[in-house]
């Protein structure tokens, strides 16, 4: 887990530079209706963040990993992340891309968990509902799988963001 936690500080670290190379406006492009524009999937990012953050105390004082879940398109939505600023949305402070600081801080609190409360089997959970990649309600889960789902989740969709760029070549 300390070797997984120190790759998603640098990749953390390094996205965050790359995000704030991004064309101005591309940002808040949004071809297909049905889908998300960059500055959204940022946006989202940080709701998944913070509701993140929450759960991953949360699990340390109980012994089930049951956590309400988050209707993902009605917290978008609702905060129009369509029209804030990018640096200042996807920051919350200045020149903090991927909620950089936020996410360093994630990575922080992991790594205060213990090994075995990150290890620990809980028969009663919701990763059905609310995870990333799914786990079977009758399926034991645990602490570190809801950690290493929510990086994949980030991880996802910084590429998703990346190829929105990278598809069309006048775009860098
Ligand atoms: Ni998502």
């Amino acid at each position: 887990m300390e070797k997984f936690l120190g790759e998603m500080k640098y990749f953390i670290e390094l996205t965050a530079n790359r995000l704030i190379d991004l064309p101005d406006t591309e940002k808040q492009l949004n071809k297909d209706p049905d889908n998300w524009s960059p500055i959204e999937i940022l946006g989202h990012l940080v709701d998944s963040a913070c509701n993140n953050h929450r759960r991953f105390i949360l699990a340390q004082f109980k012994d089930d990993l049951v956590f309400d879940g988050y209707e993902q398109d009605k917290w978008t939505s609702s905060q129009n992340y369509y029209t804030e600023d990018w640096l200042s949305l996807v920051s919350l402070c200045p020149k903090d891309p991927l909620e950089k600081f936020y996410n360093l801080h994630i990575v922080h609190l992991c790594n205060q968990i213990p090994q075995n409360i990150l290890e620990l089997k809980r028969a009663s959970h919701n990763l059905n509902e609310i995870s990333w990649k799914k786990i079977d309600k009758n399926t034991p889960a645990t602490l570190e799988y809801l950690i290493t789902d929510y990086f994949g989740h980030l991880k996802h969709h910084i590429a998703q963001v990346f190829s929105m760029f990278d598809k069309d070549s006048t775009r860098v």
